[in-house]
């Protein structure tokens, strides 16, 4: 496929789709459905559901393109060797991580709560990514995987946005990605975090990257 010119701040960017990734960050059921990591933290979860439909509608868009396609998921190990236990013990959370919820054990992989939400589930031929961190590149493969498929550009949606999102722009960013965030597809338990980390982004000539939304990358694919 030709060069794609898409509409977004602080200028339209031009990219290649076969270059371009799209990254699902942590669309998983400890943040976005009752009992899990993000509630616990005392979060209004259903402040993230907003951004659903509209990764739904980016994903089919990209599927029918044959774009890549990468999920990712926080959590760790069961034995928690991987968790920090300054992760582990901060704040005053009513569940902690590797405690027991109603989506079983609070963000460790392998429990119902760390899988992705059912509306985004992963197509046969999707890379899932297991990341302990926030950022998407911090102990993982991901890089490798970019890397040996010549992507150049990655659009980054999902939860939350200053937290996970952001993380992994930066890493990206620094690591010679060009980064489209489309805000309808990120979301945040703090409305006013979601706005200014997507202003973080695109302030300075786009320090972090680009801001879009799904309708304007929809459109440009055709
Ligand atoms: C958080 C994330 N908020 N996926 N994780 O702890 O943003």
């Amino acid at each position: 496929m030709a060069l794609i010119c898409i509409s977004a701040e602080p200028q339209d960017i031009e990219i290649d789709p076969a270059q371009t990734a799209i990254i699902m960050i942590d669309m998983q059921r400890d943040f976005l459905q009752p009992g899990g990591f993000g509630e616990t933290l005392g979060n209004d979860i259903s402040l993230l559901a907003a951004a659903v439909e509209p990764c739904k509608n980016l994903l089919a868009g990209a599927r029918r393109h044959g774009m890549l396609i990468i999920h990712t998921r926080e959590g760790h190990r069961p034995d928690m060797l991987d968790a920090p236990p300054a992760k582990v013990e901060r704040g005053q959370p009513s569940a902690r991580i590797g405690d027991v919820g109603p989506m079983g054990r609070i963000l460790i992989r392998g429990e119902p709560g760390h899988d992705l939400i059912p509306e985004l589930y992963p197509q046969a031929g999707e890379a899932v990514i297991d990341k302990p961190g926030k950022g998407a590149f911090y102990a993982t493969d991901l890089q490798t995987i970019l890397q040996n498929r010549g992507i150049a550009n990655l659009i980054v949606c999902g939860v939350t946005t200053e937290v996970c999102v952001h993380t992994t722009v930066r890493e990206a960013n620094d690591r010679g990605y060009r980064c489209l965030v489309p805000g309808d597809c990120c979301a945040s338990y703090f409305p006013e975090f979601h706005d200014v980390g997507l202003r973080m982004i695109k302030a300075q000539g786009g320090i972090f990257g680009w801001v879009t939304d799904s309708d304007r990358i929809l459109a440009a694919l055709g």
